[in-house]
């Protein structure tokens, strides 16, 4: 998409990175739960992350100073809330990688640090919540939801976030609607739905703080490409978290989060009423593996 949808909405205030951050870390505690791991496990994980960072350090011969100023960035990675950031910047797609690689049904894309469950429930047909004046082109999202035998799956929830027209999500940028771009959608009888938003802007790390010194430092941009995000989920079936992704963006090739595949990318088109954009785009879930 062209970037001219990428100025903020003349309602939000700047978002800053200590509060979408702080924002970030407090909805993270919500969800943390304890887990046991065996020692084992623990152990040789632990030990090898530590050994892979020696290798680090030996190999560029990592300097006092340079060690200092190391430690007072992790130290401000925390004061800004950027962990959870920082985590799925760099490290879920990996992690994304290695849990779904076995799935027969859509390939899937990282969470991200902003989503938010129980989002309003809109139907099998109908609008996310938006603002009467909501800035950006209109987009009707449509589809179908199927089990990897091909049958459609009824009444399967399909939950949508993404950031506005200035790149800003709701509870994590001041001055957006709680619900703002966030609903969840439940499929009919034929497996069905019929979303209607708007596209959003392509995103940018916060420039301000600990993640934002980093990228600056080494030289990187800060930018994802436009993204949707959604959880497909159904019973007895995976729960399916993917992003989707608009042809021509400058970014769809070197995603800072490393999260964009071919499988994906819509293909958009002109609405028939000529307001906005149409996009099909189906998917497929895994049975939950017996
Ligand atoms: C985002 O919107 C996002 O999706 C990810 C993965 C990281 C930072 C911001
Ligand atoms: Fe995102």
């Amino acid at each position: 998409m062209s970037t001219d949808t990428t100025q903020p909405t003349p309602t939000t205030l700047q978002a800053r990175a200590a509060d979408s951050g702080a924002n970030a870390t407090a909805a993270f505690r919500k969800k943390q739960r304890t887990l046991e791991v065996p020692q084992e496990r623990v152990d040789a994980i632990a030990t090898e992350a530590i050994e892979a960072l020696h290798e680090v350090i030996r190999k560029h011969r990592l300097t006092y100073e340079e060690y200092d100023v190391l430690k007072s960035w992790l130290i401000q990675v925390g004061e800004d809330g950027e962990w959870p950031l920082l985590l799925d910047v760099w490290f879920e797609h990996v992690v994304e990688d290695v849990n779904t690689d076995h799935r027969q049904g859509n390939k899937g894309s990282i969470e991200g640090p902003y989503y938010v469950p129980d989002s309003p429930e809109q139907g099998s047909h109908g609008t996310i919540p938006m603002r009467d004046d909501e800035p950006g082109e209109a987009l009707t999202f449509q589809g179908q939801v199927r089990t990897t035998d091909g049958s459609a799956l009824p009444h399967a929830k399909v939950e949508l976030w993404h950031a506005d027209a200035g790149g800003y999500y709701s509870q994590y940028a001041p001055g957006l609607p709680e619900w703002n771009l966030r609903g969840t959608f439940t499929t009919d009888d034929e497996g069905r739905f019929e979303i209607h938003s708007i596209i959003p802007a392509p995103y940018q790390i916060p420039t301000d703080g600990a993640c934002g010194k980093l990228i600056a430092a080494a030289g990187w941009h800060a930018w994802r490409p436009a993204h949707m995000h959604l959880k497909v989920s159904a019973p007895d079936h995976e729960l399916l978290t993917a992003q989707l992704y608009f042809p021509g963006d400058p970014h769809n090739e070197d995603d800072i989060a490393t999260s964009v595949k071919p499988e994906l990318m819509l293909d958009p088109r002109p609405a028939a009423d000529g307001q906005g954009k149409v996009v099909d785009y189906d998917f497929v879930i895994d049975p939950v593996r017996a």
